[in-house]
C-alpha cells in the first residue's frame, strides 16, 4: 500500500515514461526519495513517492513544460530540446542534470552532397520535428530550408525522397548507420533539465529549494 498523499497538496514532479523516467530514478534515490510504482508494469499516471509530500505525474515529453508552466506541476525534467521547442517563458531552469544526454544534428543521405547544396545556395527540404531549432539553425547559416513537420521517424523522410535533410536528436549513432544516413553538422549538445514553476516557487519556496538542492547535490555526485 502506497502512503497517501497528506492532505493540502503534495510537490508534484512531472516526468517522461522511458529515459526520463530511468535516468532521474538513481538521483532521486540518490536524494532518499523512492518511487512507489513502476510506469513499466502499472497504468498509474500519478505515482506515489517514499515522501508524502511528493507525487510523480507520467506525462508526454513533450507536454512536461506545459505541465510545469501552467502549474499542472510544480516541478519537471524536460530535454534541453523540448524546452527551446516549447518556449522558455514562465519557467525557472535551475539546474542542467546532465542525463538523457544527445545532440542534435543534421543527417543526410550517404550519396547526398550536403556541402555542396549548402555551398551552391540551393534550397534545401528538411523534415524534423524539432522546427524552431531547424529554423533558428539554418537562418544562422544563410541556409535557404523548406521545413516540413514530422512527428516521428524522420530517418525515413531522407529515404522516401520526402526531404534531402532531417534535424534529429542523436546518441549512439546507431539508429543514422542502421539507414544509411550521415552526420553531416552537429547543432547542439542537448541534456535534460530541472525545471520549476515560477509561482509554486514564491508560494512554495522552502520544499521546492530543498529539493532542487538535492537533485544538485544528486548531479554534481
Ligand atoms: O517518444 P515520445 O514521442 O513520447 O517523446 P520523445 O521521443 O520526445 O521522448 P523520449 O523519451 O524518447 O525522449 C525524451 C528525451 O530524451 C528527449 O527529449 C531528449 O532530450 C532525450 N534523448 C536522449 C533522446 C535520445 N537521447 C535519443 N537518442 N531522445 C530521442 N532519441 C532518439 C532519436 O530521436 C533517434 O530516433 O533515438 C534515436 C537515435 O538514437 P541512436 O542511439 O541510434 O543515435
Ligand atoms: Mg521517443
Amino acid at each position: 500500500m502506497n502512503p497517501p498523499n497528506p492532505p493540502g497538496r503534495p510537490l508534484t514532479l512531472a516526468l517522461s515514461k522511458g529515459r526520463i523516467f530511468d535516468d532521474t530514478l538513481p538521483l532521486l534515490a540518490a536524494a532518499g526519495i523512492e518511487v512507489l510504482d513502476d510506469p513499466e508494469r502499472s497504468r498509474k499516471l500519478i505515482l506515489a513517492t517514499s515522501r508524502a509530500d511528493l507525487r510523480v505525474v507520467l506525462v508526454r515529453a513533450s507536454d512536461v513544460p506545459t505541465y510545469v508552466q501552467y502549474g499542472g506541476a510544480d516541478l519537471g525534467v524536460a530535454g534541453k530540446d523540448v524546452l527551446l521547442e516549447h518556449g522558455e517563458q514562465g519557467l525557472y531552469q535551475p539546474l542542467d542534470l546532465g542525463i538523457a544526454r544527445c545532440r542534435m544534428s543534421v543527417a543526410v543521405r550517404e550519396d547526398f552532397d550536403y556541402a555542396a547544396a549548402v555551398r551552391q545556395g540551393s534550397r534545401i527540404r528538411v523534415a524534423t520535428k524539432y522546427t524552431r531549432i531547424a529554423s533558428e539553425h539554418f537562418a544562422d547559416k544563410g541556409v535557404h530550408v523548406d521545413l516540413i513537420k514530422l512527428y516521428g521517424s524522420m530517418e525515413l523522410a531522407p529515404l522516401t525522397g520526402l526531404a534531402d535533410a532531417i534535424v534529429d536528436l542523436v546518441s549512439t549513432g546507431k539508429t543514422l548507420v542502421a539507414n544509411h544516413l550521415v552526420e553531416v553538422e552537429r547543432i547542439m549538445d542537448i541534456s535534460s533539465r530541472l525545471i520549476v514553476n515560477q509561482a509554486a516557487l514564491k508560494l512554495q519556496r522552502e520544499p521546492i529549494r530543498a529539493l532542487i538542492d538535492a537533485f544538485a547535490r544528486a548531479a554534481a555526485a
